[in-house]
């Protein structure tokens, strides 16, 4: 993938913190895929795996190596084309930690203290508070003005870490003049708060402890038709949209993403039936939906060779972009040069 300076270019990338959830996959990854292919001719394209914003949460170090190669393969297994994106590990990019440490200088304690996922991690993780978990947003406002993207595709709950990038990046050009791209949030209709089956008022996360309140991109169709079946629904019996139906109007949102359905026409198809028959079918479209992604994973996951190579060539490349912004920033900000 040859980068361009005469295109827009899109970043996005996920955590290797847990086993990737459908979540991930209708809130982001579908929608990198679909750009890729919608707009390769005029943007570059930028797919990235976040192993050091994992490590604010406590890892298996064996685990979280295995679970960053298997993050690329997953990207690619879905769609993400090597030949069109560039693939790459945050922490094979020195400039990140670089970036995000300058930029951690321009970002404010009481901006950082409002970020919900900071006060929802923090809850979850109460014996781990720690700096890192604090300060990710000015990592991920490095991750993307580093490469000057314009255009973040991510689910809702990244949205306000999009926001804050903005207003980094704004109050550094203002001090310093024209250096950072001003980023968008990207976001679709459908997928982009994917829930979980077991409390539909909050997101799903691959953190979460309870195995049956997600469902892994490599669940079994089994797994995957019980999960749903065993979904907390409500005492109605009608499939509808409504106010007040957390966890029907989730399915409905995640059958509407793997058959492309409008809302209106899944409630004719299940006019008069009931929710059972509704969740078996959700089930079912959810797993014939990851089926063909499981079997390119596994092929892909064959040949890791292929992956690490292919990672260690794309180091060099990410480098080489995040550098050109790096060495403008330190210059501007009054480092030395060496
Ligand atoms: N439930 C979701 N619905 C829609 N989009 C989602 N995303 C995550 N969960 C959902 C989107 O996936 C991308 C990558 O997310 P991430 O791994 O960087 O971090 P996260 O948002 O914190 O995801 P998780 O699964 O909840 O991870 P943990 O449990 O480790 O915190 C993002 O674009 C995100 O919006």
């Amino acid at each position: 993938m040859e980068f361009s300076k005469e295109k827009k270019t899109i970043l996005s990338g996920v955590q290797p913190s847990g086993n990737l959830t459908i979540g991930n996959y209708l809130g982001a990854i579908r929608n990198w895929v679909a750009l890729q292919n919608d707009s390769f001719e005029t943007h570059n394209f930028l797919y990235c795996v976040m192993d050091m914003h994992a490590i604010t949460v406590r890892q298996v170090p064996a685990e979280l190596r295995r679970r960053t190669l298997e993050t690329v393969a997953i990207y690619m297994a879905c769609g993400i084309d090597p030949e069109k994106s560039l693939l790459f590990v945050q922490s094979h990019v020195p400039a990140h930690a670089q970036l995000g440490w300058v930029l951690d200088c321009y970002t404010m304690f009481g901006e950082l203290s409002r970020m919900t996922q900071f006060k929802d991690k923090s809850a979850k993780n109460a014996q781990n508070i720690n700096a890192g978990l604090f300060t990710y947003p000015a990592l991920m406002a490095a991750d993307i003005l580093l490469y000057q993207a314009d255009l973040v595709p991510v689910g809702l709950d990244q949205k306000q870490h999009i926001e804050i990038t903005r207003d980094i990046a704004e109050r550094f050009n203002q001090i310093y003049g024209n250096t950072f791209v001003i980023p968008e949030p990207y976001m679709t209709k459908t997928g982009t708060k994917i829930c979980s089956l077991q409390e539909p008022t909050k997101k799903m996360s691959k953190s979460d402890e309870n195995p049956n309140a997600c469902v892994l991109m490599f669940d079994k169709k089994d797994d995957i038709v019980r999960k749903f079946k065993r979904a907390v629904t409500d005492s109605d019996t009608c499939v509808r949209y409504a106010e007040g139906k957390d966890g029907i109007n989730n399915l409905m949102s995640i059958y509407s993403c793997f058959t492309g359905k409008t809302y209106e026409e899944i409630e004719r198809e299940f006019e008069g039936k009931g929710y059972g028959d509704f969740k078996l079918a959700v089930g079912e479209a959810c797993a014939d939906g990851l089926a063909p992604i499981q079997a390119e994973y596994a092929r892909l996951m064959a040949d890791k060779g292929y992956l690490e190579g292919m990672l260690r060539e794309n180091a060099d490349k990410a480098s080489y972009i995040a550098s050109k912004t790096l060495s403008k920033v330190y210059r501007k900000i009054g480092f030395l040069a060496k």
